[in-house]
């Protein structure tokens, strides 16, 4: 907005209103002699002089074409945008600040041919923005082509034998796609123009106030229409008010241009839902917040209490930079919470890490397949290509993976299973991992625990306490003493293991 405080109007015939709303910088303006846009603008502009919009809080947005000129010459917030979006910048508008007043002004093509999606969506959704359409049946700032408004038979630079179209009725669209108020008015028709304008910035939801230009110039000229004030007393002479009409029939009403609004409260208005959504997703998310904060110190509780219990802590074999992961078994053994376990204890200390597992038949009972990388370093390609650590809990996922790893893989697998040919002897660990769960711990489902706690004790993925951390927080609640045991007995097997490999244990 600029300071017009030296800026004199130069004619009586000036109004005060035009030069309160103008921006005298902007003229002398485009339209054509004759242009119906004129009036359509000083329409809005008394609109909001009526109703004491603040010019701070009122937006105008327009497309591109001669209507949309309007947004240069208005001194509000204006915003001048590109051809048929005008709807999309007011929503982006709107949504920012939903207590601003957005006015868009559009020609019909900007508004119903390229941005006839805009239009329909932002009906859809009742969104609360007030669109003002200078309808001159054309297009009328590149030279006369037809629009989705010229009626059926008329003529346009595009249509030079007649167009065979249908004419869209712009108000009746936005009523059908959902905008809770929709009305028409004319360049003639003034005052009711006006009271619509109002009444649909009023409104709370989409509105849309289609008004009746005249373009002289092009849609007039192409058919021989007469003059401005020809096309002017056309609209006075076949206007026929919204309730008279309903009592004539089609055949009556060809050819008229029916006044007035209808309005409809099918949902609420847009950003009033979406103010709701946001409250709703940040209580959620404190509600979120408050019970993380509360499963953390359960979790401390718990840790805190096996670390005190006087276990003398387990020394672990110095890791590798980047460990490959493969975990397999059969569906419902837990492989795949295990991995995700190891994963989570990654991220815990913080490690670099990545997860992924099979599904397909694999798991329907057969058999099942994760995956975990863990690396000091940034992880790049995410599935593991080379595994560095394997563990088998069936015969028949050891047969299938165990044929596929290098000298160098670590290859863990439980006591009843027998290891392919093609392994090394010294590459593969034996552990009772299913008859510890089963007899020590009391449960064949903590398998998966047992099996974690020996791969960190026995590669030393992390340290121990991000490990038990990482099992308390995927396990099910009221089964964490029995989970932290299974932990336990799966770190005394795989260090008794170790020593024995030491030679401590003989
Ligand atoms: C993406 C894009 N396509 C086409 C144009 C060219 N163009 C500028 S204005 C206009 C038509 C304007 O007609 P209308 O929206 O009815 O407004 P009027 O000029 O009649 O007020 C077109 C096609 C453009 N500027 N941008």
């Amino acid at each position: 907005m600029v300071d017009k405080g030296d800026v004199k109007p130069r004619t009586r015939q000036v109004s005060d209103l035009i030069f309160k709303y103008m921006r005298p910088e902007h003229l002398p303006q485009i339209w054509c002699a004759g242009c119906g846009n004129g009036i359509i603008m000083r329409d809005v502009a008394q609109a909001i002089e009526n109703l004491g919009l603040s010019r701070s809080n009122t937006v105008i947005v327009s497309g591109i074409g001669c209507s949309s000129r309007a947004a240069g010459y208005l001194d509000f917030n204006t915003i001048h945008t590109t051809h048929g979006r005008a709807i999309a910048f007011a929503t982006g508008i709107k949504l920012a600040n939903p207590h601003l007043e957005v006015i868009v002004i559009a020609g019909d093509g900007d508004i119903s041919a390229i941005g006839g999606n805009h239009l329909i969506h932002a009906a859809r959704r009742n969104i609360g923005l007030t669109v003002v359409v200078m309808n001159n049946n054309i297009y009328g700032m590149t030279g006369g082509q037809y629009s989705p408004t010229t009626p059926t038979g008329e003529f346009g630079t595009t249509a030079p034998y007649g167009n065979i179209d249908r004419a869209f009725d712009i108000a009746k669209l936005a009523y059908g796609a959902g905008a809770s108020y929709a009305a028409r008015g004319s360049a003639y028709h003034v005052q009711q123009t006006i009271s619509l304008i109002q009444e649909g910035i009023r409104h709370r939801g989409f509105s849309i106030i289609d008004v009746a230009s005249v373009c002289p110039t092009y849609y007039g000229r192409k058919n021989k229409k007469g003059s401005a004030v020809d096309m002017l007393k056309w609209q006075r002479d076949n206007a026929v008010q919204a309730e008279k009409a309903k009592t004539m029939t089609p055949e009556e009403l060809k050819g008229k241009l029916v006044l007035g609004a209808v309005s409809q409260s099918l949902h609420p208005e847009f950003t009033y839902e979406y103010g709701k959504l946001i409250e709703r997703l940040y209580e959620e998310k404190e509600q979120r917040e408050e019970q993380e904060k509360a499963d953390m110190a359960r979790i401390g509780k718990v840790t805190g209490q096996i670390k005190n219990s006087g276990e003398a802590p387990v020394s672990s074999p110095a890791g590798r930079e980047r460990n490959e992961l493969r975990l397999a078994g059969s569906g419902g053994q837990g492989i795949i919470l295990a991995s995700v376990i190891l994963a989570q204890a990654a991220v815990l200390a913080g490690k670099y890490t990545a997860q992924s597992q099979s599904y397909g038949p694999e798991a329907r009972g057969g058999q099942c397949k994760a995956e975990t990388l863990v690396s000091d370093t940034p992880i790049g390609f995410t599935k593991v290509q080379n595994p560095t650590f394997l563990m088998c809990l069936t015969q028949e996922s050891l047969s299938h993976y165990g044929k596929s790893v290098g000298p160098d893989c670590m290859v863990l697998i439980d006591s009843a299973l027998t290891p392919p040919e093609n392994l090394r002897p010294e590459q593969v660990v034996k552990l009772p991992i299913l008859e510890t769960a089963r007899t020590k711990v009391g449960r064949l489902q903590t398998a998966n625990i047992v099996a974690v706690a020996c791969i960190n004790t026995l590669i030393g993925l992390t340290d121990r306490s991000s490990m038990e951390q990482a099992v308390l927080m995927h396990i099910p609640k009221g089964t964490e003493s029995l989970n932290l045991k299974a932990f336990e007995e799966g770190v005394r097997l795989a260090s008794e293991s170790l020593g024995a490999l030491k030679g401590d244990g003989k």
